[in-house]
């Protein structure tokens, strides 16, 4: 009988979420439980396209917008065939940022634009202030409309070990409908 697929879970939110913290911890947790998992982050800085990014990310360089929402793209794109990969070995994969922060992060710019008025100051990474996080969150609240994925939305503000179990529940959950399914078209 063929091996079960792995689950994705994807962690997305607002910058400072807590998104790295809870990755981490939930890929330790599954491991404890006896299930295959590994964690993915995007951006995935080591790459050279990656390279790119953080150098953007941090200001040292500037690329056109519609550039750089095709780099992070790619960046993702990189990572394919290591992620259909694993998912097929049974490999659960815990994503920090996938493309719904391409989206939205991308949207959060066009926003900027009717509503520039708006604008605080920069923290130390661009996209780093409040009026664009709240602007970016604004597109994940339109993203989660879509019903043919399994958003599940969890309460960030809670403690660091309450906000694990709250995830670690629901990705239990998950692993268990996903692998009973085959691997979706996620790629087409
Ligand atoms: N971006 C994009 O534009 N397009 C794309 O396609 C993609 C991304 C994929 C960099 O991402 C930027 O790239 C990001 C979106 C854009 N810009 N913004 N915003 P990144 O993932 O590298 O971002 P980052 O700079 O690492 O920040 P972050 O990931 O948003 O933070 P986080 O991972 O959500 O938080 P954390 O590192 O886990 O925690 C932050 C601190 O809070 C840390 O000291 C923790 O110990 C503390 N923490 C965490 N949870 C708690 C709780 N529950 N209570 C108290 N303290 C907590
Ligand atoms: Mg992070």
């Amino acid at each position: 009988m063929a091996a079960r697929r792995g689950a994705l879970i994807v962690l997305e939110g607002v910058d400072r979420a807590g998104k790295s913290t809870q990755s981490r911890k939930l890929v330790e947790a599954l491991c404890a439980a006896g299930h295959r998992a590994e964690l993915l982050r995007f951006p995935e800085r080591s790459t050279e396209i990656g390279k790119l990014l953080s150098s953007y990310l941090q200001k040292k360089s500037d690329v056109e917008d519609h550039s750089v929402h095709l780099l992070f793209s790619a960046n993702r794109w990189e990572q394919v065939p290591l992620i259909k990969e694993k998912l097929s070995q049974g490999v659960t994969l815990v994503v920090d940022r996938y493309a719904f922060s391409g989206v939205a992060f991308t949207g959060a710019k066009e926003l900027q634009l009717v509503d520039a008025a708006k604008r605080g100051a920069f923290g130390h990474e661009r996209y780093e202030n409040e009026a664009f996080q709240e602007r970016a969150l604004q597109c994940f609240h339109q993203l989660m409309r879509d019903t043919t994925l399994n958003w599940k939305m969890v309460d960030a503000s809670k403690s660091i070990e309450a906000v694990h179990e709250d995830i670690r529940v629901l990705s239990e959950d998950a692993i268990r409908t996903a692998t009973e399914k085959p691997l979706g078209e996620l790629w087409k």
